[in-house]
This record gives C-alpha cells, structure tokens and sequence, in this order.
C-alpha cells in the first residue's frame, strides 16, 4: 500500500465530481467513531472497517421534474434510479482509490443491517455521515438539508484506508424550524414532530412496498381462509406492485416526496419548485402545534425531546 503523506483530498474530490456526483465531503472516520448517531446501537465505520480512516460521502439530487409531476408510479421509481446512480458512482470512486494505492469500500446504502436496533438502521446513518461531512445539517423532519438542494438529494458513501483532509461541519443549522414548520403541515402521515419523526407512520408512506408492507401483504392473504379472498388477493393490484418494488426497487424506499417538494431550504427551490409549491394546505391545528414548538425551542435545556444537536446545529 502508498505511504498516504501526500494528501490526495482535491484529487478525490474532483474524480468525485467527474464520475457524476452533485456534492461530496470528507468525514474523519475516528470522529465518526467516537460519535455514533445513538451510541446504543452503534454505526460506526470501524465496525464496517477497522482500518478505515476516512469516509467520502456523497450526494445526488432528485431530477426536479420529479417534483413537478402528481404521477405516483414515477414518483416511486425514479427515487431508485438515483440510488443506483450513486451506488455506480462510488464503486467508479472507489476502483480510482485502488488506482492510487490505497483501498476502499462503498458501504450498502439502503440495506439495514439486522444486527443493528432490530433491523431498522443502515450500517451506517449517511444523513449524520454527511453532516460530519459538511454537506449539510439534519432539518425538522430529520433529513439531512443541503444549502444546494435543500432535502432533495440521495446519499452514499465509500470508506477508505487514506487519510484525506475533512470537511468542517456546519455549526448553524439551515433549517427554520417550526418558525417554518413546512414539511410538518403538508406531511400526509403527520408522522414530523420537533425534530423527530415517527418511522412507523412514515413508511406507510416512504416504504408502501417496502419489507413490512410486503410482510402484512402476505399476512392478509394466509390469514384469510376463504379460496376466493386468497385467489383475489394474489392476483391483486397489490401484488403485481410488490413484484416491481422486488424488480426494480420502486415504492422499497422511496416514494412519499411531500417534505422535499415543500422545503424551501436549497438555492434549487426558488427557481424549480416555488411556483408549483408554495402554497400549502392550512390547518389550525398543526400551525399551533409548531407554535408549541417554537416555545420549547425557547427554552432548549428545559427540551430533552431536542437529540442530536451535534447534526442539528444551532438554531437561527
Ligand atoms: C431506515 C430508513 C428509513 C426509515 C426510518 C427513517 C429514519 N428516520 O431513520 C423510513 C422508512 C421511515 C425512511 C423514510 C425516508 N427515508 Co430513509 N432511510 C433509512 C436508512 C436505510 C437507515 C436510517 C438510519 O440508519 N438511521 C439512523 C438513526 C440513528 O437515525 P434516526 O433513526 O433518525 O435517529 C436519530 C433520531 O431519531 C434521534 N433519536 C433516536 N432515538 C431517539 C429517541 C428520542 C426520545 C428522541 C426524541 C429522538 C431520538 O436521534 C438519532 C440520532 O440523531 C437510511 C440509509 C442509511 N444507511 O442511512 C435511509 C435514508 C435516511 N432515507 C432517506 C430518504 C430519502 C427517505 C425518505 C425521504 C424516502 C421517501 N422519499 O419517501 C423518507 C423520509 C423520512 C424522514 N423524514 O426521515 C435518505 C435521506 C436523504 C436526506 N436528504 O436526508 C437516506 C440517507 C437514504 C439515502 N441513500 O440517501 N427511511
């Protein structure tokens, strides 16, 4: 292996952004290791990789036409395209590092490893990787916001045993807050609390052929003891959208584009999305709700409830 005193970061970084990625910022793996996400369960690279000493972490933004269109169908499969966009970007970064001398590794960016809080976390969590990266900071409903593209973009990210110079984080956070509260008033699971979100009422959404769909699917149908349900069922809407979530990933993990569309964070918004998206349905309801929120923003030590401040960053 290379001596690694010559410090490759621009050269990275430009190959990064050749090979098509949008942004792309260096985390120092042993911050990583010594700040896990939640330390109970905890993503760290050296738990991937011992001897990984730096995470490139990349970005890839949503085409905006996505956004503009109410076509589910498109809004399901396009999210995946992009997935696997960055996940052909970062093999092309990581086989430039063998070049070089050194060794890398892309890390599997969807797949929740089941050793990790009952197979509900990434091996890694890219949204905090990206903040430790500095592309960004975590905004009301948890996704990483990107001075860019606001929340509009995917994620991945590939180790390496090279030594490259890290970003520095942000340290105020880009996002409003309930003072703006967007993404908690059009949410259509209403699953976005003070920076929280709750993932159970989320999926229904984000996942509507995810694994726990497909697992009540198939529940529904060997529940039922009459032949005629069961023939119906299998031969439902349902599962022929199943098997194109199996075939193709669309509706697996990406679907429900309502907190992106809206967020007005992101140099992208103004000029893609205002026009079709600045109004927002009004209710009394959520709007004092956020109004409760902005009084617990006011007094943060009295908030336990506010986690993560660390990628959150300090409010405006
Ligand atoms: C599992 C998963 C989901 C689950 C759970 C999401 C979640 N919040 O973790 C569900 C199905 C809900 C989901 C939904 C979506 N996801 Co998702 N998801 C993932 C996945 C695979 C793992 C997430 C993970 O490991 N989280 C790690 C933990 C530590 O984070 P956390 O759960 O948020 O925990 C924090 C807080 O909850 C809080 N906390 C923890 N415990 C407690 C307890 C209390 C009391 C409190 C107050 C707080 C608190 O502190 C923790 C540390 O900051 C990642 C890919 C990856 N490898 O990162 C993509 C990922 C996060 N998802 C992504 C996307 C795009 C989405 C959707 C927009 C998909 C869609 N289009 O419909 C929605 C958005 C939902 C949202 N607002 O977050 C992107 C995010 C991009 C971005 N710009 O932020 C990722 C990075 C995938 C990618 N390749 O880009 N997702």
């Amino acid at each position: 292996m290379r001596c690694c005193s010559k410090d490759y970061t621009s050269q990275i970084k430009r190959i990064a952004k050749k090979k098509g990625a949008d942004l792309v910022g260096i985390a120092d793996a042993g911050v990583m290791n010594r700040n896990p996400p939640d330390p109970v369960w905890p993503q760290t690279p050296e738990r991937i990789w011992k001897e990984c000493r730096s995470v490139i972490v990349i970005a890839k933004h949503l085409p905006w036409g996505v956004f503009r269109s109410d076509d589910l169908p498109t809004k399901l499969y396009v999210p995946h395209l992009v997935m696997n966009r960055l996940d052909e970007i970062a093999l092309d970064i990581t086989y430039s590092i063998e070049e070089l001398g050194f060794r890398a590794t892309p890390i599997p960016q969807n797949i929740t490893d089941t050793e990790l809080k009952r197979g509900t976390y990434g091996s890694l969590s890219l949204r905090h990787a990206a903040v430790e990266a500095g592309l960004g900071t975590l905004g009301l409903n948890l996704n990483l916001l990107t001075p860019e593209y606001g929340p509009r973009v995917y994620l991945q990210a590939i180790l390496t045993d090279m030594s490259l110079t890290p970003d520095i984080p942000m340290k105020r956070s880009l996002c409003p807050g309930p003072s703006c509260g967007r993404c908690l008033m059009v949410c259509p699971a209403d699953s976005i609390g003070l920076f929280k979100n709750d993932k159970r009422k989320c999926s229904a959404y984000a996942q509507r052929y995810g694994v726990s769909a497909l697992m009540n699917h198939i529940l529904k149908i060997t529940g039922t003891g009459d032949e005629e349900e069961i023939r119906n069922l299998v031969r439902s809407m349902e599962t022929v959208n199943f098997w194109q979530a199996l075939r193709t990933g669309s509706g697996a993990y990406g679907g429900c584009l309502r907190c992106w569309e809206v967020c007005p964070v992101g140099n992208d918004y103004r000029k893609h999305l205002s026009d079709v998206h600045s109004k927002i349905p009004a209710s009394g309801e959520r709007k004092e709700r956020l109004k409760q929120m902005m009084d617990e923003i006011r007094h943060p030590e009295d908030t336990p409830a506010i986690h993560s401040m660390r990628w959150i960053g300090k409010m405006r």
